[in-house]
């Protein structure tokens, strides 16, 4: 089932780079990342040699849970800039070869959104179908056990205008879209159009899984009580629905990609939301960042994406970290040699590797003093802003929104850029390692027998091949494996042949 590599559809060859434009570059220095300044560092990624960026939402947002509550699908919050500047962006951007991917946040609104306005001003108004509105089960209980995100407490809010309870499965501001109303689908198709017609290559969709929901809201039933319902949200509608948006993209040219955030308990979990070829083209697979780093562990993680995705001719993904969760190297443990073999392990899999800005620095999360913290979600650490330049500032305004990671000025971009020897120039051999291998990008993946602790697989593509190698364990291991040294998270020669040795926390690409 290989299709000729030169037919495989780009984003199954990509490696997408998220941007938190909150975090990632600050142009007009007020401390908050900008549409501008991530466009400044278009050079950066261009280096980098990644194919596509994602930007989490720029748009305008009281900004309760930082632009995941949209109040406007369709415009830019002034605090990132305007359209004009996205629209440069996503030019400046494609001069580069580099795709734009935005967020679609289709699962609810902000409770500022016009829609809700109109939906909670009154149980006549046209829009009251919009939102999911229901009685309680009794004075002060809401009409069902779910539990929202983040704060512990329903996925419902009491409104006493209306004297209804409306369905939220994030935060109170975050009311749930009522998707099983055709209006409110198309409303959602139509902002996907205003995107495309703009020049994005598609979407990432927020909770997609989360859109279908049973009419009856039956109660939540063990072992899942208590847990927030959006974590284990399914229903059959939702594919129908993804159908429906898969048809949006496809009446576009240029191949435009449906990434959805299926944040499900596993692999087993996400795998439907591929459909047959026409759902999602690929969904988020979070399992590999539940995992320790632990070769059985792995090596379980991976069979189980080959006995789930390969039946269905679907692509995986591979995410270590994003805005929502403590970066890798910190879950890790915080050493910088196993951010370099995690950043091996990751852009030699099988599937389509996502980056998060500032991954390639070897970033661990910001130490957040209580005082400091913001998000509702306490994921403050990871959303540190990214330090650019050495000078203290980092490239940020006098004071920026959240405390840096540590050591930014050793770990910053220009430090980095000028140490061959760097993460940053390791991440850099890698993506280029994958750019000349049609074996590591598309290649079929095979789990080798190795050492107790090392995790070792092959990746071919006609006679194109390669060796990958980590040590995940918690001593030095000798591997039974030839061939020339194409890339390695140490300090070892790259060229030369390998010695058959590799440290705790080592990593190496072999080409035979
Ligand atoms: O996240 C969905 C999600 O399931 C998160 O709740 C995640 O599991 C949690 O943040 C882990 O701490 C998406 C966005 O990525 C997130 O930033 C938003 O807050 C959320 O949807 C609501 O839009
Ligand atoms: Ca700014």
């Amino acid at each position: 089932m290989l299709e000729r590599p030169d037919q495989v559809p780009w984003w199954r060859r990509a490696v997408v780079y998220q941007i938190y434009p909150r975090s990632f570059a600050d142009a007009n220095g007020d401390g908050i990342g900008d549409l501008d300044g991530a466009r400044q560092r278009l050079d950066h990624l261009a280096w980098l040699g990644v194919d596509a960026i994602w930007l989490s939402p720029f748009y305008p947002s009281p900004m309760h849970d930082f632009g995941y509550d949209v109040a406007d699908h369709t415009g830019v919050h002034p605090l990132f800039g305007t359209l004009d500047d996205l629209d440069r962006l996503v030019a400046e951007a494609g001069k580069r070869d580099i795709r734009v991917i935005v967020d679609l946040v289709p699962n609810h609104t902000s409770h500022e959104h016009p829609w809700f306005q109109a939906s909670r001003s009154s149980r006549d108004d046209p829009k009251r179908d919009w939102y999911v509105w229901r009685d309680g089960r009794g004075p002060g209980e809401p009409p069902n056990n779910w539990v929202g995100a983040f704060l512990e407490g329903p996925a419902w809010t009491w409104d006493p205008h209306t004297e209804q309870w409306y369905l939220h499965q994030f935060l109170p501001q975050q009311p749930d879209l009522n998707w099983a109303n055709p209006e409110v689908r198309e409303a959602v198709y139509d902002v996907m159009r205003f995107w495309l017609d703009r020049g994005v290559a598609g979407f990432r969709i927020d909770v997609v899984h989360c859109i279908g929901r049973d009419p009856e809201l039956p109660d939540d039933e063990p072992p899942w009580v208590g847990i927030p319902h959006c974590a284990i949200n399914e229903h059959p509608s939702t594919h129908e629905y993804i159908k429906e948006m898969r048809a949006v993209v496809e009446a576009y040219d240029g191949d435009r990609v449906l990434i959805g955030e299926t944040a499900l308990p596993g692999t087993r979990w996400v795998a439907p939301y591929y459909g047959h070829g026409d759902e999602l083209h690929l969904a988020f697979n979070f399992a590999a960042t539940h995992a320790p780093w632990d070769a059985e562990r792995w090596r379980q993680r991976i069979e189980r994406i080959h006995e789930e995705l390969d039946p269905r001719g679907a692509w995986p993904t591979w995410v270590l970290s994003n805005h929502d969760m403590p970066r890798h190297r910190t879950r890790y443990g915080g050493s910088e040699a196993r951010a370099r073999a995690a950043a091996v392990a990751l852009l030699t899999q099988r599937g389509t590797p996502f980056l998060y800005g500032g991954e390639e620095l070897g970033l661990e999360d910001a130490v957040v003093p209580p005082e400091r913290v913001v998000d509702p979600g306490g994921r403050d650490g990871c959303r540190a802003p990214v330090p650019w330049l050495r000078a203290p500032g980092h490239g940020w305004g006098p004071d920026p929104w959240l405390p840096f990671p540590p050591e930014a000025a050793e770990r910053s971009a220009e430090a980095q850029r000028a140490d061959p020897t760097s993460i940053l120039h390791l991440y850099r051999r890698l993506l280029a390692a994958r750019r000349r291998s049609d074996a590591l990008r598309l290649g079929h993946q095979e789990l080798l027998d190795a050492p107790a602790g090392v995790l070792a697989w092959r990746r071919r593509c006609g006679d194109d091949e390669r060796v990958v190698l980590v040590n995940m364990g918690d001593a030095p291991a000798t591997v039974a494996a030839t061939g020339t040294v194409e890339v390695a998270s140490d300090g070892r020669g790259e060229g030369a042949a390998f010695d058959g040795v590799l440290d705790v926390d080592v990593a190496v690409v072999l080409r035979p």
